[in-house]
């Protein structure tokens, strides 16, 4: 009996050891794979690349420039970059995510393709094989005396931990992905205030004198006319630079709506009396569409968002053109440069009343000697 007990005792003792070992194994194996996801391809490597990239794009814009006019020409159907496909056109491409023109749009794409979806895939068609496996092999046909194993402590371990290290591999991407979208714009930042109206878009550039740009979506055959897709073309887009970071404002005059372009993996609410802030770096000029994505009333549907990025000093001659100005910005400078020439004038000031005091003292000490 004694030894029976031993014996028992003894198994167990193997299958903890055994246990133990598999976990640790286990998770050296997850600690691996979380080191090799934190030297992914960083997103914001290539949307630095992508700004070189755009050379093409300013030798043509440059010309216009050259032309006048303003320096400004409207981006046309060619440069659309960021919007749905049809269907029919190309099935798959409906179906999934939409090219990314932002750094975290990049690495949010990445996620879902080298992360994500594998993972997916493979738990799937093993939980398939598994019922199916069940199905062909243990029914009562093919099994007619079933074990009676109730527990097995080792597979129960595995299948309680496995799923956890899966969970935590997955938890790092996402993790950085969230905490990249929370991101602060820097102080010097392009702050545009997207407000949600009933039902359209107004774009105020606060910095640039606080001209407010409305934007309605086309009529179909004004926008075919133009060869833009209905729907989705505006009269007046959200002009922003391309390459530089965004502060993006939004808020809502009426009801609560929603600023939201795919393509710059880029949504979030606008809630009347409230502004939201998040940062938006678009890698290259283009057109991104979107749309409000918050049922806001009967015109829901019609008040798309189209996002214009164009290089800097095309930006700069758009902004000029609305009868925006950049005072703030050459204010600021000014004001720097007024505090800076007060500072000196003070260390002048101090050095001259220390010069006086000095003189002062030695004719008193003259005075006294002379007494
Ligand atoms: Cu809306």
């Amino acid at each position: 009996m004694g030894s029976t007990l031993t014996m028992i005792s003894a198994i167990r003792l193997r299958d903890t050891t055994r246990t133990i070992v598999l976990l640790i194994a286990a998770f050296i194996l997850a600690l691996g794979a979380q080191a090799a996801l934190a030297t992914q391809p960083d997103a914001s490597i290539p949307a630095q690349a992508a700004l070189g990239e755009t050379g093409p794009v300013p030798a043509e814009e440059a010309a216009s420039l050259d032309a006048g006019s303003g320096g400004y020409t409207p981006l046309g159907p060619d440069m659309i970059k960021g919007q749905p496909t049809p269907y029919e056109e190309d099935a798959l491409a409906s179906m999934t995510f939409q090219d990314q023109y932002s750094a975290n749009g990049e690495y949010a794409l990445w996620m879902h393709d080298a992360i994500l979806m594998p993972i997916i895939t493979v738990i799937s068609l093993f939980v398939l094989g598994l019922l199916l496996w069940v199905v062909v092999r243990f029914n009562k046909r093919a099994n007619p005396t079933p074990s009676k194993t109730t527990h097995n402590t080792l597979i129960e371990v595995v299948w309680t931990l496995v799923p956890v290290l899966i969970l935590v591999v997955i938890a790092v991407p996402s993790i950085t992905l969230l905490a990249r979208q929370y991101e602060t714009p820097p102080e010097d930042a392009i702050t545009i205030k997207t407000i949600g109206y009933q039902w359209y878009w107004g774009y105020e550039y606060p910095d640039q004198g606080g001209f407010e740009v409305v934007s309605n979506m086309l009529d179909e055959a004004d926008a075919l006319d133009a060869g833009l897709p209905p729907q989705l073309a505006v009269d007046n887009r959200m002009v922003v630079p391309a390459g530089v970071p965004l502060r993006i404002q939004t808020t809502a005059a009426d009801v609560i709506h929603a600023f939201a372009v795919p393509s710059l993996w880029f949504k979030m609410d606008a809630v009347p009396g409230r502004i939201n802030e998040k940062m938006l770096t678009i890698d290259e000029p283009g057109i991104y569409y979107g749309q409000c994505s918050e049922l806001c009333g009967a015109r829901h549907g019609y008040m798309p968002i189209a996002v214009e990025a164009v290089p800097m000093e095309q930006w700069r001659a758009w902004v000029i053109q609305q009868g925006g100005s950049f005072e703030s910005e050459t204010a600021g400078e000014d004001a720097e440069s007024a505090e800076d020439a007060a500072e000196a004038g003070d260390t002048a000031g101090e050095a001259e009343a220390e010069l006086a005091e000095a003189t002062a003292s030695e004719d008193g000490s003259d005075a006294a000697a002379a007494e």
